[in-house]
């Protein structure tokens, strides 16, 4: 029998695991027939958010980007989308990034459609055009290897432009594979479990993770991660990139 009182989910000042056993549900104006749950946001300390949205049948997401732009992952089903005059309809492994002041319109999921968000308040840089409308997709051709390990492939879902002050990518461990070094920088990131299990070490603390988990690391949390079981174990995450270390 389970103990209702245990958790694997823990909040500290500078990293946190939200699994989803802990999930209480948060309402949002203009999202409606979903449910909500916000993982990380400025309350613990972050500069991004990041939530998890569970739409149901007839659930809709209208709504106006305003300072922060936001990234929008289908981490399951199907829904119909349209910014800024272009529709499209998103499958599962497919996103949209809304940059700052468009409108959205999320419409026609199917039942339990799971979206991840990512919202960064965006950061201009002089000489620079602010970013589109960009679309795109899940694709491990297009992840190349990292660090000469062939167990590590990283896909870089957004261009690699000075532009964007966000990145959000998406990192393949096959079995056996590990991040190289423990990192310690001034990044700052948010992530999901979209596949398999790991050990992940955060400030000097080492936590057993899996598909539907959630990571937030402040900037110089010290990060280190290992796959774990037979399947590839696999996370999308938000890095803020590209601005003057103010
Ligand atoms: O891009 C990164 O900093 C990445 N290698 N970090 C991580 O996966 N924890
Ligand atoms: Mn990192």
């Amino acid at each position: 029998m389970e103990i209702s009182a245990l958790t694997r989910s823990v909040v500290k000042r500078n990293h946190a695991i939200i699994a989803p056993d802990g999930y209480i549900n948060s309402n949002v104006p203009g999202w409606t027939n979903c449910t909500v749950n916000v993982i990380i946001n400025e309350q613990m300390g972050a500069r991004l958010a990041q939530t998890l949205i569970t739409l149901r049948d007839g659930g809709r997401l209208e709504g106006q980007t305003k300072a922060a732009q936001i990234f929008f992952y289908v981490v399951e089903g199907q829904v119909q989308v349209a910014v800024d005059g272009q529709e499209r309809r998103l499958t599962q492994g497919q996103f949209v990034y809304v940059p700052i002041e468009k409108d959205y319109l999320f419409t026609g999921p199917t039942e339990g459609t799971q979206l991840l968000t990512f919202h960064k308040v965006y950061e201009p840089l002089e000489g620079q055009a602010v970013p589109g409308v960009h679309f795109g997709e899940r694709d491990i051709a297009k992840a190349p290897v990292y660090m000469n390990d062939p167990a590590l492939r990283i896909q870089e879902l957004l261009p690699n432009e000075l532009g964007f002050d966000m990145a959000v990518n998406i990192f393949t461990y096959s079995t056996g594979g590990n991040l190289p070094m423990v990192e310690t920088h001034i990044m700052e990131h948010g992530l999901m479990y979209l596949e398999g299990k790991a050990i992940y070490m955060l400030d000097q603390h080492w936590y057993p993770v899996k598909k539907g988990d959630s990571i937030w690391m402040a900037p110089y949390c010290q990060q280190w991660a290992t796959a774990m079981g037979q399947e590839d174990s696999v996370y999308i995450y938000y890095k803020n990139v590209n601005r003057f270390p103010t």
